[in-house]
């Protein structure tokens, strides 16, 4: 998950910071908790860095956007408001400007004391002394990190709004550049695990907007905060006895070792668990480096994590189909699969053109409707790396689009407010005319679009709703 960032070329839809995280459908399998499932809450993070939060309870929407902005000032490299603030871990020739400072750790007498009791534990599991020490020689407790687990907020975005931010115009055009950038090692790792260049190159646009938002939180005192005082004790234990592992092994140094506020690291976001059973060393240095700039290493552990988790090579993720009028909807859902034959006999189309696969088919739009997807069984291993739906389909429609392929050919329909994404553009541009920013005017309605409706309301004196509505609309028209 991403880092904060201001740069203007990354910033998408209204620029506002998120908080939230899209909730993953399944959290418990069989073996307890699914590892990915927290992942995908350790990174950084498409959605919260891209667009406000306005999905807390209880209306106290800018309350919370104040909260978490001041928290992501503080994180510096936590990427939850990537879009938001000036960030210089991008790579230079597009106008960045310098990240924020680290988090600095406060001093902490709990903290302290839980620290003697956890390396008596960790020792007892085998981790050397001298390790213990270096890796905790300067870590300490961060605040912020306590104040990112507390406002962490789940929501479920329409697959239309995910898709608009995991597909931006400045994530498409940032990923074909580094698409291109890295092509050859992309290429590399492609022969060597069997896993389509533009997937792997999607992923890592999705977790750090392809490199530029890592996050610079020191992993040991973000996971040992959280392990003490997070609600999720027992797992932010287990990973940092797994990212001590990672410093035993000589990998990194405890300084160099960075990730979000959550400890997913580096260019793909692993959180330590995953990097010690999936990451690799593609440079032949004999380190596993997802750290540095170079995103060789991190590309290709992501590639060897795909591949074990299923990757079949050639098959497509997914596919937007066009359905027959008159089709039977019952048949429609994950886990209802057929094979590509079946579906063609149906009056299934590749909305694209081209062959079907096997799979199942599900409907993405905001009532329930077109458009359509049939999803393969790649599918279902890119949710071995994130188990949510909405981030599955991001990343192989991201994946399209780094190819060259277009957007998604239906209308998502309207939302639950009765608005298209036509409707909710104008909504945005009207604003921005009358002098009430909204910041972009991608339909995508965040926290900037909400104040500056809010703002609006206010100063026409009508009752402050912050909520996009048709009145609204017909009333600015
Ligand atoms: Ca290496």
């Amino acid at each position: 998950m991403g880092s904060e960032n201001g740069q203007r070329l990354l910033i998408v839809g209204d620029g506002n910071c998120s908080i939230g995280t899209e909730k993953p459908r399944s959290v418990q399998t069989e073996g307890g908790l699914n590892e990915q499932s927290e992942r995908s809450k350790c990174a950084t993070g498409l959605l919260r860095s891209d667009h406000g939060s306005s999905f807390t309870e209880g209306g106290n929407k800018m309350n919370s956007l104040t909260l978490s902005r001041r928290g992501l000032l503080s994180l510096g490299g936590a990427a939850i408001l990537s879009a938001c603030l000036p960030s210089g871990r991008a790579s230079g020739g597009r106008g960045y400007v310098p990240s924020d400072p680290a988090p600095v750790p406060v001093p902490n007498a709990g903290w302290d004391a839980w620290v003697d009791g956890f390396m008596s534990r960790a020792s007892a599991k085998g981790i050397p002394q001298g390790t213990l020490d270096a890796a905790f020689r300067a870590a300490g407790f961060l605040p912020e990190v306590i104040e990112k687990d507390r406002n962490q907020t789940e929501f479920n975005r329409t697959l239309e709004d995910y898709l608009n931010i995991a597909a931006s115009d400045e994530r498409v055009s940032l990923g074909r550049e580094k698409f291109a950038q890295f092509g050859k090692v992309l290429a590399a790792l492609e022969s060597r695990y069997g896993v389509e260049r533009q997937v792997v190159a999607a992923i890592w646009g999705l977790e750090s907007f392809f490199g530029t938002r890592r996050g610079n939180v020191p992993v040991v005192s973000a996971l040992s905060t959280l392990a003490y005082e997070g609600r999720r004790g027992e797992f932010f234990e287990g990973q940092l006895v797994a990212a001590l592992k990672i410093l035993q092994s000589g990998d990194i140094s405890p300084g160099a070792m960075t990730g979000s506020w959550a400890g997913a690291m580096g260019h793909t976001q692993f959180i330590p668990t995953s990097y010690l059973a999936y990451a690799v060393d593609f440079t032949g240095d004999g380190r596993r480096d997802i750290w540095s700039e170079d995103p060789s290493d991190a590309l290709a552990s992501t590639a060897s994590y795909l591949a074990r988790s299923g990757w079949t090579s050639g098959l497509p993720w997914g596919m937007e189909v066009t359905l027959p009028s008159g089709f039977d909807a019952g048949l429609l859902g994950r886990g209802k699969g057929k094979s590509a034959n079946d579906w063609a006999s149906l009056g299934v189309r590749a909305a694209g053109g081209g062959s079907l696969a096997g799979g199942s088919i599900i409907a993405g739009g905001n009532s329930g409707g077109a458009p359509y997807f049939l999803l393969t069984q790649n599918f279902a291993t890119i949710l071995r790396y994130n188990n949510a739906q909405n981030y599955a389909i991001g990343v192989g429609h991201l994946s399209d689009r780094l190819l060259g392929r277009g957007a998604v050919r239906a209308s998502f329909g309207p939302d639950a407010a009765g608005m298209t994404k036509a409707d909710r553009q104008d909504l945005q541009r009207m604003l921005t005319a009358k002098g009430f920013d909204t910041g972009s005017t991608d339909g995508v309605i965040g926290a900037k679009t909400r104040a500056a409706i809010s703002a609006y309301e206010a100063s026409f004196g009508l009752p402050i709703t912050g909520e996009p509505t048709l009145m609204l609309l017909q009333r600015l028209r």
